[in-house]
């Protein structure tokens, strides 16, 4: 039986918890923070990506010979553990200054600067270590093990995530074009969202024109889930989205909807959905991909 998106994101839960367990034991008074951040109330769509984009590919559902399907479930770790990353110090005084995170204060606020600085630290070799892990359960060679930890750090440095945050808090109060707004968006969002993809497709081994249909399709997405995060931050409700909103216009950000308009960046997100579903329509199973799809175009939180 295919589970459920809500028995998925219950299973991928179930392995955070029991992972960081284990693997936080005695680190002392680091995994207290790195708990707190981490096991809060995400979606889970970076894991979730990755687990769709692996049966889109073909991967075998159902349990993996020798591991069991939590060698899957613990690869899907990895994205997640960046992005939380991402998350703690995005949140910081001297990056966006929130106090509201996941429905709970940031982890700056509860535990102090120094120890938000950590936690965002630790995470990163944390993911990396639950690819790893991953990759050794489902019996995947080293060059593909490392191929996917390729992935998944391009996405997170320079090229990606951390570039395109500090394109994002260079631009703050300034004019921006479109076309600069969409490599802001590319950098700081849509490229890890679309390595969950890759990786999806890589750990299946699929044959490559499908990774880079996944690929292609991760970008759209992603970018579609940033255009629907801006908007969000006009339209939705802080309780519902367990962070404050309004905080780009607070900020001086350049947003879809400050460029084009609610109805434009509404606009723009139906048609970055209807490009990532038209890549993956080929593909052997994509329905699952599909529901995280249109999860991410109409989320309200
Ligand atoms: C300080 C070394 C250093 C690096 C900074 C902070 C950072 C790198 C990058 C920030 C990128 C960032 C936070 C982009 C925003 C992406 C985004 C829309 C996040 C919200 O994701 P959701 O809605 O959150 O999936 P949940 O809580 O559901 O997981």
């Amino acid at each position: 039986m295919t589970p459920t998106l809500d028995e998925l994101r219950a299973a991928i839960d179930a392995e955070l918890e029991g992972w960081l367990s284990e693997t936080l034991r005695g680190t002392g008074p680091i995994a207290e923070p790195i708990r707190y951040a981490v096991l809060a109330k995400g979606k889970r769509i970076r894991p979730l990506l990755f687990v769709g984009a692996w049966e889109a590919a073909g991967g075998v559902r159902g349990p993996i010979p020798g591991n069991g399907a939590s060698a899957l479930h613990r690869m899907a770790l990895g994205p997640e553990l960046v992005h939380t990353y991402s998350l703690v110090h995005d949140d910081l005084p001297c990056m966006d200054d929130d106090d509201l995170r996941r429905g709970r204060p940031t982890v700056h606020v509860r535990y102090g600067e120094r120890a938000a600085v950590m936690t965002g630290a630790a995470l990163l070799p944390l993911a990396i270590r639950a690819v790893a892990e991953g990759a050794a359960g489902l019996g995947l060679p080293d060059p593909v093990a490392g191929r996917l930890i390729g992935i998944l750090t391009a996405a997170a440095g320079s090229g990606g995530m951390v570039g395109g945050q500090l394109l994002d808090l260079l631009a703050e109060k300034k004019r921006v074009s479109f076309e600069a707004l969409a490599r802001i968006h590319l950098g700081k969002t849509a490229r890890l969202i679309a390595a969950c993809c890759t990786m999806g497709g890589v750990a299946a081994r699929a044959p490559e024109e499908t990774v880079d249909r996944l690929t292609r399709f991760g970008i759209a997405i992603g970018l579609a889930f940033q255009t629907v995060d801006d908007i969000l931050d006009v339209t939705g409700s802080s309780s519902r989205m367990g962070k404050i909103g309004g905080r780009d216009e607070a900020l001086g950000k350049a947003t879809t909807p400050s460029i084009l308009g609610l109805e434009g960046a509404r606009v723009r997100a139906e048609q970055f959905g209807r490009e990532a579903l038209g890549e993956i329509a080929p593909l052997a199973d994509p329905d699952r991909l599909r529901e995280i799809g249109r999860l991410v175009l109409d989320r309200d939180r």
